[in-house]
């Protein structure tokens, strides 16, 4: 088994970014529960996300989500961001909540909304020049509930021509990042359901259009793992949108429904050369708090980020390989079981002591007073939109 101190390197590198919306009161189509303390502006978002990394030392951008976090002055937030000690990151676009996109956005037969559709992501594509970001990640709700409703092919087709006019805006060290999602809030088609039409559409772009993996985003029992090694294999993995499911798009916290899985991934991203900041890969969160507490909600999920990483570097390769070579079926599976079941938090925690961070980064949060005095300051926060 590889030594923890060979892998501290890497791990050294890790960056994972957070989504500015776990901040923000968020909850079902029943009910959403207020927190005390919530963000009321942008700011108090990016304010608790610079928290998790002064923590954890593992967060050092934030994504914003446009139009939900819209500002008069972009520059002057990502200034604003940096005195925090953290970084504006990827830009969300937002198609699914006007009611001109009931019928689709950039698939839609009209192409008034079409229009609207694209302006907005040009928008985007603005805001990003302003905070220095790199990505522009697409989300569609684009879809159907029931068949016939719409013509399939000509949406794909549609779809295709409005990111050819978004890819054309997208600046030199800019990418157009694709999501996929499998169904919701369509339920008979969606236009970008899987990663296979997300890679057809992006190939067709070019080098710079990549996909987003959101692992809540497929049908139970799909081997993700496997979707993460194509992709890489290709050249076309941009992201992942990180956080659990038991039944559909749950956005729990990463890493809490079935751990094994979140290593097996990342077993795939290491590799696939992922962790490699050259590959380019950005890991964010994904996630919306909905019962438990946001900023240690987001401090657990990085920490899972993290130990399930550790796991993954410490399978030892050289044995695997042999094994699988030699046909030895139960000799590589129980080498990938060792690295599962090994234990990395104590190594974890001294390793983070070592760096100037607090051991245990979630009794540091709750020893730290921060909780008491946001909910005394910020009173009346907002609720965060999100979809499912
Ligand atoms: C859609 O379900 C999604 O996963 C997309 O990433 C959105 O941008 C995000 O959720 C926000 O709710
Ligand atoms: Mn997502
Ligand atoms: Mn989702």
């Amino acid at each position: 088994m590889t030594a923890f101190d060979d892998i501290a390197p890497q791990l050294a590198t890790q960056a994972i970014e957070l989504p500015s919306w776990a901040f923000g009161n968020s909850g079902t189509r029943f009910k959403v529960f207020p927190t005390p303390g919530t963000p009321r502006t942008v700011e108090e978002k990016i304010a608790d996300a610079a928290m998790v990394h002064r923590l954890t030392g593992l967060a050092p951008s934030v994504a914003l989500h446009i139009p939900w976090d819209r500002v008069d002055d972009y520059a002057g937030l990502a200034r604003y961001a940096a005195d925090q000690g953290v970084a504006i990151g990827t830009i969300n676009s937002n198609t699914f909540q006007d009611d001109v996109y009931k019928f689709g956005s950039l698939t839609h037969t009209d192409p008034a909304v079409r229009r609207k559709a694209i302006e907005h992501h040009l928008e985007c594509l603005e805001v990003m020049d302003a905070t220095g970001s790199r990505d522009l990640k697409i989300w569609l709700a684009d879809g159907t509930n029931y068949a016939g409703q719409q013509d399939m092919r000509g949406r794909q087709d549609r779809l295709a021509e409005s990111l050819a006019e978004i890819y054309a805006q997208v600046g030199a060290e800019q990418r157009l990042v694709l999501e996929y999602k499998f169904f919701e809030p369509a339920f008979y088609h969606t236009d970008v359901p899987d990663w296979g039409t997300a890679y057809a559409q992006v190939a067709a772009l070019g080098e710079r259009a990549v996909v987003c993996l959101d692992t809540g985003h497929h049908a139970p029992g799909t081997n993700i793992e496997f979707i993460v090694m194509q992709l890489l294999r290709l050249g076309k993995l941009g992201s992942f949108d990180f956080n659990s499911r038991n039944y559909a798009d749950d956005d729990l916290i990463v890493g809490a429904a079935d751990p094994f899985q979140l290593f097996r991934i990342m077993v795939e991203v290491v590799r696939g050369w992922g962790l490699d900041p050259a590959s380019g890969v950005a890991f964010m969160l994904d996630q919306c708090h909905n019962v438990e507490e946001k900023i240690p909600g987001q401090i657990r999920s990085v920490l899972n980020v993290q130990e399930m990483t550790a796991r993954a570097l410490l399978l030892d390769r050289a044995s695997l390989t042999a094994a699988q070579e030699a046909g030895d079926v139960l000799g590589a599976h129980q080498i990938l079981m060792d690295a599962f079941y090994t234990d990395v938090r104590p190594a974890l925690a001294a390793w983070r002591e070592s760096r100037g961070l607090p051991a245990n980064p979630m009794a540091a949060f709750a020893d730290s007073g921060y909780q008491q005095r946001i909910n005394a300051e910020r009173v009346g926060g907002t609720q965060a939109s999100w979809a499912s």
